[in-house]
């Protein structure tokens, strides 16, 4: 679970904001499934393992970047056969904004006891709602000096953007819920046919470093990697390229492999390799949505609506 953000550490910088609210929720095991009915008859055995994520025997599914798109999502649940008895499902992160309905996606979301991870969006409205919610709890006194004046929005926070409207309409279970959503979630390599542990995570890492050493920022916006550092720029050498190569060469040494599903880069699509899964199929800009069926190596996508006009661009 996440810490509340400080009120002070607002104002001293991301990566020391993302080390003080997030440091506990770096790797989340997935949670089993929770059911109060016995599976239906019929439907195909449990799939064994003790330590397996989902022991009704369902389907562990990962859902690609919503963004808001309520009504794709719930034409990508149907299209599944969701069935919330003996499914569990996974949100890769970015919830919300550029979509028409970024509140009725978390409620559906906690709804169906659907898992997520932290997306740059989400994590935006996140910081948005912890200086506002910094703003109630302190009084003028508070402040020794003009720079610290509660006024002062934090400078990588934009003023009347979506997220900040998001931040304030949200109610304190929505909040909850994404706040909730940490950085990776990790599923038993017994789940998938590739026989590797499911690293769950929205942007992805730096090949450089193991999961354990990553810097949440690059969790949730890495893109490429430019000139050896993990960037969130379109210029680069995507960081999968560099991760298959390095997971690749560890296997062959004998050790586990991980397959690392991820969204957020709309801009290569559907980007399915040995060791990593990209799901981020641009639904937002009336491209598709897609999910990834753990157990069955599947993907199934369905086709989105027109493209959402909050739209601008920036995964
Ligand atoms: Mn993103």
């Amino acid at each position: 679970m996440l810490v509340p953000c400080p009120t002070k550490a607002l104002n001293q910088g991301l990566m020391l904001i993302l080390a003080l609210c997030t440091a506990s929720s770096l790797l989340v095991q997935s949670a089993p499934v929770q059911s109060s009915q016995p599976p239906a008859a019929g439907n195909s055995p449990p799939l064994g393992p003790a330590d397996s994520a989902n022991p009704n025997g369902g389907r562990t599914i990962i859902v690609g970047d919503v963004h808001g798109r309520l009504e794709d999502f719930n034409k990508l649940i149907a299209e599944l056969k969701y069935n919330q008895t003996m499914d569990k499902v996974i949100l890769a992160g970015d919830l919300v904004a550029k979509g028409p309905d970024s509140l009725g996606v978390i409620d559906k979301a906690r709804q169906m006891g659907a898992e997520c991870v932290r997306g740059n969006h989400d994590d935006e409205v996140l910081r948005w709602r912890g200086y506002l919610d910094s703003l109630k709890k302190t009084t003028k006194t508070d402040f020794k000096n003009e720079e610290e004046d509660e006024a002062k929005v934090p400078e990588d926070l934009i003023p009347g953007s979506e997220h900040e409207k998001l931040a304030r309409d949200m109610t304190d279970a929505q909040y909850k819920y994404l706040s909730s959503c940490p950085l990776i979630l990790t599923l038993p390599d017994t789940l998938s046919p590739r026989n590797a542990a499911v690293y769950v995570m929205h942007a992805g890492i730096d090949p450089a470093h193991t999961f354990k050493e990553q810097k949440p920022w690059t969790l949730f916006n890495v893109r490429n990697i430019l000139d050896g550092v993990p960037s969130r720029k379109k210029k680069g050498s995507s960081w999968s390229k560099g991760y298959n190569e390095a997971e690749s060469k560890r296997v062959q040494k004998g050790a586990e492999g991980h397959l690392v599903v991820y969204g957020h880069d709309a801009g290569r699509g559907l980007n399915n390799q040995k060791w990593s899964i990209g799901l981020d199929t641009g639904c937002v800009k009336g491209n598709q949505l897609s999910a990834y069926i753990v157990e069955q190596d599947k993907v199934v996508s369905i086709d989105c609506g027109k493209a959402s006009e909050g739209d601008d661009g920036d995964d």
